[in-house]
């Protein structure tokens, strides 16, 4: 008998008291039966804040991670144990060690996409909605950022006063956007409003009409009068602007725009993650206690 995975789910859900998140990135199925969705950060604070002590995180490890550092005492289960974030990969704790090392007087920022082990070698984190802010908060004038070199650029040419040293670090699903796709898109499609994340390359970030974060581009798109949208990031945002917006007309980039990592969690993986209490994030606690204090200084400097 073939079951029905989402009162499966549901039923787990109860008899275990968890609690089901999803990012805005995940696929629209698994969105639907989360009880939050959202960005990393939002979803670091529901992880904190709420009653349930499992949390099934939907979305890749730094995620899962970053609620874990947070909470230690509750169990944040990975549904799927490889869905990791290449970009987060790219910076590793000897080689910024290397860099703090170079720099002595540099505070370290570093983009909540990133390992445990680089939160804890940082001084403050960041997201892509606050990453200006707290970094114009701090009083030093050389940062280190890391690990994206694209959300670094955007920052320094932000806040040209700083003296900004930036990780090669980036994401392999903005990086394929060509500019070319968003001249295209205006030649198609007359008033198209076009949104892009600042993970994506200089000359792509120049072609938007606006760059955020994923929670920014679901509001610019809500709050705009227009009609026609080409969103560019990672597509399963567009599920949540389509729920928001039934008629405004969402355009995607080339062949669209898709993170391996962040598909890989089916329905059936959700399910199994709480059938089997699979796969529980177990971090040092010398590094989750040094991340916690990275994490808890992008809340004193983003306020
Ligand atoms: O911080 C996040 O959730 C990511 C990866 C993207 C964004 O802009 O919200
Ligand atoms: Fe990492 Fe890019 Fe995927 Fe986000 S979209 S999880 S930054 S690879």
């Amino acid at each position: 008998m073939k079951i029905n995975l989402k009162d499966e789910i549901l039923r787990l859900k109860k008899d275990k008291q968890a609690i089901i998140l999803a990012h805005y990135y995940q696929r629209g199925e698994v969105q639907d039966i989360a009880d939050a969705v959202g960005d990393s950060y939002y979803l670091s604070k529901v992880a904190k804040e709420c009653d349930e002590k499992v949390i099934v995180f939907c979305g890749v490890k730094f995620m899962a991670e970053s609620a874990k550092i947070l909470s230690p005492e509750k169990t944040v289960l990975l549904p799927v144990m490889d869905a990791g974030c290449p970009m987060a990969e790219m910076a590793d704790a000897e080689g910024v060690q290397v860099l703090k090392d170079k720099h002595p007087n540099a505070k370290v920022v570093c983009y909540i996409n990133s390992t445990a082990e680089v939160k804890a070698l940082a001084d403050v984190c960041c997201t892509s909605s606050n990453a200006v802010k707290i970094i114009k908060n701090i009083k030093e004038d050389e940062i280190i950022f890391l690990p994206d070199k694209n959300l670094g650029e955007y920052i320094k040419q932000q806040i040209p006063e700083k003296n900004v040293i930036i990780w090669d670090g980036f994401c392999i699903t903005h990086k394929l956007v060509k500019p070319e796709e968003l001249v295209k898109a205006r030649k198609l499609h007359e008033g198209i409003a076009i949104a892009a994340h600042p993970e994506c390359e200089k000359s792509v970030r120049e072609n938007a009409d606006f760059l955020g974060s994923t929670g920014q581009i679901i509001d610019y798109v809500t709050n705009h009068s227009g009609n026609k949208f080409l969103i560019v990031t990672e597509e399963g945002v567009l599920h949540q602007i389509r729920l928001k917006n039934p008629d405004k007309k969402l355009y995607v980039p080339g062949g669209g725009m898709t993170c391996t990592n962040m598909k890989k969690t089916y329905l059936e993986d959700v399910y199994n993650s709480l059938l089997h209490m699979e796969y529980s994030i177990e971090l040092d606690e010398d590094i989750r206690q040094k991340a916690y204090n990275s994490l808890a200084m992008m809340h004193e400097l983003g306020r």
